[in-house]
């Protein structure tokens, strides 16, 4: 299975190198998108990008019924932040509640929680698979992270999408949770920021407001409370430099499926 995904991607890779121009023209999706045309202008990074786009398009994580859906779904980790900020946002149902999207972007971006919503959005029936040793099926509805990249529009050189939780991983209220993906991932059409979960608003235990599907990775890089998205090249200097709380403690950086 990997190995075969592995060679699709090696070969796409060479036949959207050698044809790249062609494709990128003949590609509404991408020509849409705001932010692909500005990587185009950049030789390698250009190839490397729509290759990644392309790919990763073609390779979607296993979607679910509804029959299929687990009928209990519990919560892992922290189940409610401790910390006094998120009590006060979550007293008053995340009214006041924003999404910061900064770092190397040209267009700094904040959004509400119905801004959020009204970005297109994705509904999908997944599996989650914790490396503690348990999986369940849910249906999640999130906003398509693209979109939300998309209006902040990420300069040439940013790498990796950081994302900052409101749950302190410490006692003395210090090393919030965070985690990172690449930007493969971050475009990949099933990445959402979620705000409802098995059709009913995403629940505290579960993440609220926001929380992250990154359905091809492992259950760790799904961030719960999502509060800030930093756009970076490298994440090396950034809390234990790899990559995320668990990451830094150890796990793998890239945990696919
Ligand atoms: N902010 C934050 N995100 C987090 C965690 C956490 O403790 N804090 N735990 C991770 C782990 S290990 C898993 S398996 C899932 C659990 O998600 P759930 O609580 O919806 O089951 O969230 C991930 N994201
Ligand atoms: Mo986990």
């Amino acid at each position: 299975m990997n190995t075969t995904r592995e060679a699709r991607r090696r070969f796409l890779a060479r036949t959207i190198g050698a044809a790249g121009t062609l494709l990128v023209a003949g590609c509404e999706r991408l020509s849409q998108s705001e932010w692909f045309p500005k990587v185009l202008g950049v030789g390698e990074t250009a190839s490397a990008a729509v290759s990644r786009a392309v790919t990763s398009r073609r390779s979607m994580a296993q979607e679910f019924r509804e029959a299929d859906r687990s009928p209990t779904f519990r919560s892992n980790g922290t189940a409610e932040p401790n910390s006094d900020d998120y009590r006060t946002l979550a007293g008053s149902a995340f009214a006041d509640y924003r999404l910061e999207v900064g770092g190397l972007v040209l267009q700094p971006a904040s959004f509400s929680l119905a801004e959020l919503r009204a970005l297109p959005s994705r509904t999908q029936i997944t599996r989650h698979d914790c490396v503690e040793g348990w999986s369940a099926i849910a249906k999640w509805k999130g906003a398509r992270l693209a979109a939300v990249l998309e209006a902040a529009r990420p300069k040439p050189e940013a790498r990796f999408v950081m994302f900052h939780c409101a749950d302190p991983m410490e006692d003395d209220g210090t090393s919030p949770y965070y985690e990172s993906i690449d930007l493969e991932d971050a475009f990949h059409p099933q990445t959402i920021l979620a705000y409802e979960m098995n059709d009913a608003v995403l629940p505290i235990a579960n993440g609220a407001p926001i929380r992250l599907r990154v359905e091809r990775q492992l259950g760790y890089k799904h961030a719960k409370y999502v509060m800030r998205i930093e756009l970076v090249e490298s994440f090396e200097k950034i809390a234990g430099g790899k990559g995320g709380y668990w990451e830094d403690q150890g796990y793998q950086w890239f945990a696919g499926i």
